[in-house]
């Protein structure tokens, strides 16, 4: 199912809670949240994670073992922010809609408001989670609320010579590029084609809240079914271009470089940060009084299935306690681990999609050849002590 088409059905599931009064449900979302029995203590991973070494990178993390909410309250939602937060005055602000364009265009925060207002829930995830020992905790689940991009780019009048639409930030800070030092501001580039996709949103506002200073007030980038990276914060300039962004985010960092085979050669290839990959993860393991119960979440595509291996053993399915149709959502999932034998225990899940992609095992090529952490979508294993 494309993008589109999840987002067109989204909006109508929206705007029927809402002609029948009950917004406030789907950011409460009871039926939504884990049938976390009323006993249960959470068993602590032993392999919790390693202090952060760049806190002011990686601000805040979802913690798994205290997770019971389908939508991530903003105060638990993980912030990544590369330089120093901006100051941004919302009375001087306006976005900028600029470079290879017809009718340039300046709109003020009220400016996007006064334009059609579209929601959708969408799980971000930060395209470095899982792939560094102190970072597990890169991912949440809001609804965000804005304007379309796409018809402000038709009003813009992008030219046919333009190639791609480059979003600014107001953050910038010092790169080292060659022998020079430059101040570089946050930006991120996609091509007419992926800009133009109806999803995508200029968004305003996060849980029903106006967006938080640090998840990129007054306007960020919802980009439903891409990695963070791409979801540029404290937007000042949306800019058509006719040729290819070479930014430090776009061709440095947020580059995945791995082997591929191409007949008997494995040759290097370097890709930046594109689409969300298939992916789940044990969240936390319960103890009912001796029977245990593993918690966890999958996404980044439609879930079909979720299969989890303890001890090594065979793959068994899990239970999926949420909707797993709409692609853009993490789905959950439980399953039984019944009573064990005292002592060290592993957790293993793996996601299969609607159109039956498998989550790859860490030994998949392109994992295993992988340098850069980012896109390590590869199955998680976990561990915990049974009493
Ligand atoms: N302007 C700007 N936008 C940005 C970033 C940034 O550092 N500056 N970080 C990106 C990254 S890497 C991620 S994972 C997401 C995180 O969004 P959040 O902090 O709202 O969770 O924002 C993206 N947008
Ligand atoms: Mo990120």
């Amino acid at each position: 199912m494309s993008i589109a088409a999840v987002s067109r059905r989204t909006l109508v599931k929206a705007s029927a809670a809402t002609m029948a009064g009950i917004t406030v449900l789907r950011f409460a979302g009871p039926a939504r949240a884990f049938q976390t029995p009323e006993s249960g203590a959470v068993v602590p991973w032993n392999d919790q994670l390693a202090d952060n070494p760049v806190p002011e990178v990686i601000v805040k993390q979802l913690d798994w073992e205290s997770l019971d909410s389908w939508i991530t309250p903003n105060d638990q939602f993980f912030i990544i922010k590369h330089y120093d937060e901006p100051t941004i005055d919302v009375s001087t602000w306006a976005l900028q809609i600029s470079g290879d364009v017809a009718n340039p265009m300046s709109l003020t925060l009220d400016d996007l408001k006064a334009r059609e207002r579209t929601e959708v829930t969408f799980t971000l995830e930060c395209s470095g989670n899982t792939g560094l020992p102190f970072f597990d905790g890169g991912i949440g689940n809001a609804v965000w609320a804005g304007t379309p991009l796409a018809p402000i780019l038709d009003e813009a009048g992008v030219s046919d010579t333009a190639r791609e639409i480059v979003s600014w930030g107001a953050d910038s800070g010092e790169q080292t590029r060659g022998d020079s030092k430059i101040t570089e501001y946050f930006a991120r580039s996609l091509s007419v084609e992926d800009a133009m996709n109806p999803a995508n949103l200029i968004v305003y506002e996060m849980n029903g809240e106006p967006l938080p200073p640090l998840h990129g007030f007054p306007a960020r980038l919802i980009l439903p079914g891409w990695y963070g990276v791409n979801n540029v914060k404290w937007l000042t300039r949306i800019e058509a271009i006719d040729r290819r962004f070479q930014g430090f985010f776009m061709a440095l960092d947020y580059v995945s470089i791995y082997q591929e085979p191409h007949g008997d050669e494995m040759v290097w290839t370097f890709t930046t940060v594109g689409r969300d990959r298939l992916k789940s993860a044990p969240a936390r393991v319960l103890d009912q009084d001796g029977d245990y119960l593993v918690q966890g979440a999958a996404w980044g595509a439609e879930i079909a299935k979720v299969e989890v291996s303890v001890d090594s053993g065979a793959w068994e399915d899990a239970d999926l306690t949420t909707d797993g149709s709409d692609p853009l959502t993490w789905t959950f999932w439980t399953y039984d681990l019944g009573s064990l034998a005292s002592g060290e225990h592993t957790i293993s899940s793996r996601a299969i999609s609607a159109t039956g992609d498998q989550q790859p095992a860490p030994d998949d090529p392109r994992l295993a050849t992988k340098t850069t952490y980012f896109e390590s979508n590869g199955i998680i294993t976990r561990r915990f002590t049974a009493a």
